[in-house]
């Protein structure tokens, strides 16, 4: 079988890698991106499930590097629901004529370096292999699906889905009962809408998550004319943000306040809606536990006034994680779902699923509920999941995988010691999930193509991030998590692994925020990229 050959191979065709391919075949390199799925847009490609709509305000969640794009396009609502994000993705992928030089059904499960030509060979489920000087991953950070981890899941007869793989064809859940599993926002966003349909949901419930209303609407022509008027500032405030999202932030510690003032300030950004809203009520929220006590008691009580049921409305109520520890969900009807006749909600926390029978799910007590149809929301193997489902090899025949097997290594979540010319968008070491991924993916890729530039005019064509830089930037993203109260108080959360069996606990994400991020960046490319070596 031949081989092609490139200048770049990009894995990954969501936002990330578009982008990507965009830039590199614009600065004049060969590129050929290899996605996994049978069609163009990552996540929003796979996550068809009812419900899905994207948790930034949509005005936010968009490229911001063509303003002929951002004049073109135009959002119909404050969260875009997922076909809508598909077709902006079309739009995107059509107007820059960026289908042609992707593979979809590629999935990529080798990837070894060549030390003597300076290349990688990467292989595809189906035997075929590329070769390229440079290889990108833009894999995401939530692409990864998490198998149901519970015992006899084949031998259910009756309808089974994935929120993390829905079909692409319509599901009919009419008159069925249907039951959940899993209260992340997949779960958050599924669960009011099957409840209008199925005859009877059931949701099961490990942990109660702080969800805050999305106060979804259309956008009106005034906002549109106006934000299509001052576009070029909306990017620039993403830019000087901490999460790349245009938030009503405040430089005001809950310290710096009154009591009432905190309760107006609060009831300030409930209103507004959204949990980055909630996130940034004050400049304290993840920094010092007395203030995520507030915001957390806060949503708390909101929570208790939306569900009529007392018992119910407890088991709903998050308890054991700071609020911002575990990613909050953004909602639209999520507890007003379970004043509906139709829904249960089963605490899967004090009574574990024992087993998925051919009928239905047994929990560990022995109860037993039958269903026609089970939904599983149970999540990802977060930010090195889908990197380290590709076997790996570096020089040497070094593998990512072993070198990860305590977290991941890398250097400012761009490269990796040992592996030359493997490079990373949105990868561990970066503010991966934490900062919006598009604003992010911009912000990379301009780096890399910079620093590719400034390495070839130096003679290098072949480099990789020395082990002691590594060793710093990996010890900086551990030292800033754990100095995090929110985070270094969350026991459980796929941010830190909790929710794979036998991956190694830690944040593999850089939790200093975006522009403390992009200033590290910044001062490194002002310093020639010195880190930065031929083998
Ligand atoms: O996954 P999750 P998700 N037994 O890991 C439960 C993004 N996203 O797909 O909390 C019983 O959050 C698990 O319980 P617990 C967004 O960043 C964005 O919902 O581990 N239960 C939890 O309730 C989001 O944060 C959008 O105790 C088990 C659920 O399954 C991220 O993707 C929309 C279990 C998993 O929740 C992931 O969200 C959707 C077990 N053995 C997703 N294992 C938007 O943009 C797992 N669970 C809006």
């Amino acid at each position: 079988m031949a081989v092609e050959e490139f200048d770049v191979l990009i894995v990954g065709a969501g936002f990330s890698g578009l982008y990507t391919l965009h830039r590199f075949r614009q600065q004049g390199y060969s590129v050929r991106v290899l996605e996994a799925a049978d069609g163009i847009g990552g996540t929003w490609y796979w996550n068809t499930y009812p419900g899905a709509r994207c948790d930034a305000e949509s005005i936010d969640y968009s490229y911001s590097f063509s303003p002929e794009l951002e004049q073109e396009w135009t959002w119909t609502e404050r969260y875009a629901a997922q076909p809508e994000i598909l077709r902006y993705v079309d739009h995107v992928v059509e107007r820059f004529d960026l289908r042609r030089d992707i593979r979809t059904g590629a999935r990529v499960v080798t990837a070894d370096y060549d030390e003597n030509s300076v290349r990688w060979d990467v292989a595809i489920e189906s035997g075929e292999r590329f070769r390229s000087r440079y290889l990108i991953f833009a894999t995401g950070g939530l692409s990864a699906p998490l198998e149901p981890p519970f015992p006899g899941v084949e031998r259910f007869t009756g309808e089974s889905y994935r929120t993390q793989m829905w079909p692409h064809e319509p599901v009919d859940l009419r008159g069925k009962r249907v039951a959940v599993v899993g209260t992340g926002s997949s779960g958050v966003q599924l669960i009011p809408v099957v409840a209008e349909q199925a005859a009877r949901l059931t949701v099961f419930q490990r942990t109660a998550n702080f969800s805050v209303p999305g106060r979804n609407r259309p956008l009106t022509a005034e906002e549109i004319e106006r934000v299509k008027r001052d576009y070029p500032t909306v990017p620039a405030a993403q830019r000087n943000s901490h999460a790349g999202l245009n938030l009503h932030s405040t430089d005001l510690a809950s310290t710096d306040m009154t009591e009432s003032e905190q309760r107006a300030r609060l009831e300030e950004q409930w209103a507004l809606g959204g949990s980055f809203e909630m996130a940034v009520a004050f400049s304290d929220v993840a920094l010092k536990m007395d203030a995520n006590g507030l915001v957390a008691d806060f949503i708390r009580a909101k929570i208790r006034e939306q569900i009529g049921d007392r018992h119910r409305a407890d088991l709903l109520t998050p308890r054991d994680h700071p609020y911002v520890g575990k990613r909050p969900c953004v909602d639209h009807g999520y507890y007003e779902t379970f004043n509906r006749d139709n829904v249960d909600l089963v605490d899967i926390r004090s009574d574990p699923i024992a087993e998925i029978t051919p009928t239905g799910i047994t929990l560990t007590s022995g109860i037993e509920y039958e269903t026609d149809v089970i939904v599983y929301a149970n999540g990802y193997d977060a930010i090195t999941g889908a990197i380290n489902r590709i076997d790996i090899r570096g020089r040497g025949g070094k593998s990512l995988r072993e070198l990860w097997s305590d977290g991941p290594r890398t250097y400012l979540g761009y490269g990796v010691a040992g592996f030359p010319n493997l490079l990373m968008v949105g990868g561990p070491g970066s503010p991966s999930i934490v900062v919006m991924a598009i604003a992010l993916a911009e912000q990379q890729v301009e780096w890399l193509l910079n620093c590719l530039d400034h390495l070839r005019a130096a003679g290098i064509e072949e480099f990789e991030p020395t082990e002691r830089a590594q060793d710093s930037w990996t010890e900086l993203v551990a030292q800033l998590a754990a100095a995090i109260p929110a985070y270094a108080n969350t026991e459980s959360s796929y941010y830190n692994g909790a929710n794979v069996p036998g991956k190694p606990r830690g944040y593999p994400m850089f939790m200093g925020g975006w522009v403390f991020y992009r200033q590290i960046c910044g001062d490194v490319a002002a310093q020639g990229y010195v880190e930065f070596k031929p083998p």
